[in-house]
């Protein structure tokens, strides 16, 4: 067995690793004079170590550090030691009220959680059997952006790349401070801190608010390792995370590797483990979106997985790679859609984005959003004009059924994106059809019957009543209303297969004595599943269900969609497919 030694760096005797004291006091504190904003790496460096305590400067050899192997480890009883929760105890609480909308997360919390916080390690046991890797694996610019985070949340992010990173692979941390605001503790005890670092660190500061994304451009290109990882600023990143990563990319520079996103709560700063089983999609709004794998089995549970779109805050890229793909639009402001524009051209353009089960990087979930995105308007009208930039580059004759269902999207200008359509056409990219067609995306198929209103004669639409987080609506009733004609929740999807989307949902008969009539509702789509199968009479304009023969798609009432007996005088069991979106 080999392991790193910690002779060179000795967490437990400097003040990275120290407890539970307020992290800026404790800064002060620990470092002497000397403000200097690099850090280069030098007299501190990593060996990996027999057990017996001979170390060999092997370089081709990579190990996932045992944790477990560290000296002094926290007192189990500290605060958060192995991602257990932590609630403010009564002489917390009102620090933990009056702060909470500083980042909205429980800061107070936070503070009282050792920076070197032990975490189990959650790999499943075939991740743990591949822990060596034989490099050399590519070293890594660790990109870190932050607007107004949070002290000690920062100073975890950091700590935890340390204490849980082979050193030899990070050529350097960039740290971009996205002109916070009234934040002291990022000046000068943020400058001293990363001055104790035993890795290159590089801490620069926007004068004007970038946003995330001019950001990250701005720090790629002044990143000088072979390849790049972007990290939001309050994280905490676990045992082998990095190593799965780079190799991957070593295997395949076209490759964006995403870790497993686990939890922190914004309450307690618990770990909860991020599902394994799961890759991303997007929605009609342009919402990125987890879906579940069908069918996923145990035995592949160390492989990577392709995912049509990830969500964008944490992954791997070789360096090079994300300068030829155009690194970001930049006219994306602040944030918003840059992960769906990156997930398109990369898929699109010969690249492919995969997640890998082995990699865990637990990410504190805020509660909402703590900080203003532009002064002159209001955050959807922001990231709507971002996703529009997005949607007139990328997805083709497609953008009418997105421009159908978010009329805001249609409406507003995001202004020139010829360089970008002109970055597609010298990537030579394929269309977003073909995109579809490769991950077979249930929401948006490429070869359906019709995309637009679903009427009856007397001038009711099927309606999903629905806000912009689709996945909410799941189980709830369908609706009949006036037809609008304003798209939106009033547009509906009718497959070759017979299936009524709205989005990633499908209509179908709800839960009923076998004689009652039925509500309908929106439920998962699922291939055989009969219930949701609707037979369309062209004679009749009935709308027959395929499993419960003889029943058909009707209004009762005012706005009651049910399944009731089919009855070809019912006005309200007469359909019309008003065709809205030409595909
Ligand atoms: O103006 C800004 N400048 C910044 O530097 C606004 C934000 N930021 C920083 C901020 O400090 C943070 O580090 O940008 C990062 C992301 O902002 P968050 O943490 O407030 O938002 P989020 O966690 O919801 O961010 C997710 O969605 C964004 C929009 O597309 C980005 O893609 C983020 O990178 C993304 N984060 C993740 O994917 C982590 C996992 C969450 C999930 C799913
Ligand atoms: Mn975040």
């Amino acid at each position: 067995l080999t392991r790193f030694c910690s002779d060179s760096y000795q967490p437990e005797q400097n003040f990275i690793t120290s407890p539970k004291s307020q992290p800026k006091q404790f800064v002060e504190n620990m470092v002497k004079e000397n403000v200097v904003k690099i850090k280069f790496k030098d007299s501190y460096e990593q060996e990996t170590c027999q057990s017996n305590g001979q170390c060999s400067n092997d370089e081709q050899l990579y190990q996932v550090p045992d944790q477990f192997s560290q000296k002094n480890p926290n007192p189990s009883n500290w605060p958060g030691e192995m991602g257990e929760a932590y609630l403010p105890p009564p002489q917390l609480e009102e620090e933990s009220k009056r702060r909470f909308s500083e980042n909205m997360f429980d800061i107070a919390v936070s503070d009282q959680i050792a920076l070197n916080r032990a975490m189990p390690d959650i790999r499943n046991e075939h991740c743990k059997a591949h822990s060596r890797f034989n490099g050399p694996l590519p070293t890594v610019s660790i990109i870190i952006v932050f607007h107004n985070e949070g002290n000690s949340t920062l100073l975890r992010t950091l700590v935890s790349i340390i204490n849980r990173t082979p050193w030899k692979l990070i050529h350097e941390i960039i740290l971009l401070d996205d002109a916070s605001v009234d934040r002291e503790y990022l000046h000068e005890p943020l400058e001293k801190f990363i001055q104790t670092l035993p890795v290159r660190t590089i801490l620069l500061r926007n004068e004007k608010r970038l946003g995330l994304i001019s950001s990250r451009v701005k720090a790629a290109k002044i990143a000088t390792g072979e390849t790049l990882m972007f990290l939001d600023s309050h994280v905490e990143v676990l045992n082998g995370w990095l190593l799965y990563l780079l190799e991957e990319i070593q295997k395949d520079r076209k490759t964006i590797v995403c870790p497993i996103i686990d939890v922190l709560t914004w309450d307690a700063f618990q770990l909860l483990q991020g599902a394994t089983d799961i890759f991303g999609t997007f929605s009609w709004k342009m919402i990125f979106r987890w879906s579940k794998i069908q069918g996923f089995s145990l035995s592949n549970q160390a492989l990577p997985i392709q995912t049509p779109t990830m969500a964008g805050g944490l992954y791997a890229i070789d360096r090079l790679y994300f300068e030829e793909l155009g690194m970001y639009d930049e006219g994306i402001k602040i944030w918003g859609g840059e992960n769906l524009e990156m997930s398109f051209k990369c898929w699109m353009c010969g690249g492919r984005i995969i997640i890998h089960p082995c990699s865990h990087v637990a990410h504190v979930f805020r509660k909402e959003t703590p900080y203003k995105f532009l002064e002159s308007e209001s955050v959807f009208v922001t990231i709507f004009k971002n996703y529009k930039r997005v949607v007139l580059v990328w997805l083709d004759e497609y953008k009418q059924l997105i421009y159908a269902v978010n009329p805001d999207i249609k409406r507003l200008d995001g202004g020139d994106v010829s360089d970008r359509i002109q970055l597609r056409q010298k990537l030579n990219c394929t269309s977003f059809k073909d995109y579809l067609k490769r991950f077979k995306l249930k929401n948006f198929p490429f070869n359906h019957r019709f995309i637009g209103t679903v009427s009856t004669s007397n001038h009711r639409c099927l309606d999903s009543m629905m806000g912009p987080d689709v996945s909410k609506g799941l189980n709830t009733q369908v609706s009949a209303q006036t037809c609008h004609k304003d798209g939106g929740n009033q547009i509906f999807l009718y497959t070759t297969t017979n299936k009524i989307h709205f989005d990633e949902l499908c209509l179908e008969p709800g839960e009923g004595k076998s004689t009652a009539n039925r509500n309908i509702i929106f439920t998962i789509c699922m291939n055989d599943r009969k219930e949701q199968n609707w037979e369309y009479d062209e004679q009749t304009f009935q709308l027959k269900n395929e499993h419960f023969k003889g029943k058909c798609l009707s209004i009762l009432g005012d706005s009651n969609v049910m399944l009731i007996p089919c009855d070809t005088n019912n006005p309200s069991q007469r359909w019309t497919f008003n065709q809205e979106v030409e595909l």
